[in-house]
């Protein structure tokens, strides 16, 4: 399948607000890919694919992931966090099996748009940035966001993680290791 026809068929398995998201989430990625010297085509079928599962019963996700098994991959822990998480895992598994995608870090931007990971790739931040910043976001503070791409990903996306962490925080919930890892690195990097 080539991306146009991927995005043909992603664009019939989820509602029409998604679709929007999805291409703004598209359009941003390849926006970031050309400024900070990553691969466009492979921005855009992560970024068309991202969200792909997001739609699926949470029970088909589950089921999934569990015939995935123990991958040692900072996800194995996923079912055991909020919903929301899974369907990032979930939609690199259905990149790969059911729209062919072969390429691990087109696969890997998937798996990781949601939580990051610890030393994330160009293209890993890329997906995880323009999700947070594509034009239909309207969250406090998404316009700062904004700005800070326009300079570095990881000062962008350490606010981004932030803004996430914040609610998870005045909620109550539990934040899953590996954005406090995607977060830690950050804040490393940056200080060097
Ligand atoms: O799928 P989208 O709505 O486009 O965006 P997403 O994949 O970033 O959303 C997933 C949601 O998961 C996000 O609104 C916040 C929530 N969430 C719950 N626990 C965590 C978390 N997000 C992160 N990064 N880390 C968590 O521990
Ligand atoms: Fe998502
Ligand atoms: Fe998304």
């Amino acid at each position: 399948m080539n991306n146009r026809e991927i995005a043909e068929a992603v664009r019939g398995r989820m509602p029409e607000s998604r679709w929007q998201h999805t291409q703004g989430v598209t359009d941003s990625a390849i926006k970031l890919a050309a400024q900070y010297g990553a691969d466009l085509h492979q921005a855009e079928l992560a970024a068309l694919l991202h969200d792909c599962c997001k739609y699926w019963p949470v029970e088909e996700q589950a089921k999934l992931l569990k015939e995935q098994g123990m991958r040692g991959d900072g996800m194995d822990e996923v079912l055991d966090f909020d919903k929301e998480l899974w369907h990032a895992p979930a939609g690199a598994f259905v990149a790969f099996r059911d729209y062919g995608v072969s390429d691990g870090r087109v696969l890997d931007a998937i798996r990781y748009h949601t939580t990051g990971r610890r030393d994330m790739s160009l293209l890993d931040k890329i997906i995880c940035l323009a999700d947070y910043i594509e034009p239909g976001r309207n969250f406090p503070g998404v316009n700062i966001i904004r700005e800070l791409a326009e300079h570095s990903l990881e000062k962008a996306l350490i606010a981004g993680f932030d803004s996430t962490i914040r609610v998870l925080l005045e909620r109550g919930k539990r934040i899953y290791p590996l954005t406090v890892m995607a977060r830690n690195s950050f804040l490393q990097a940056i200080a060097q």
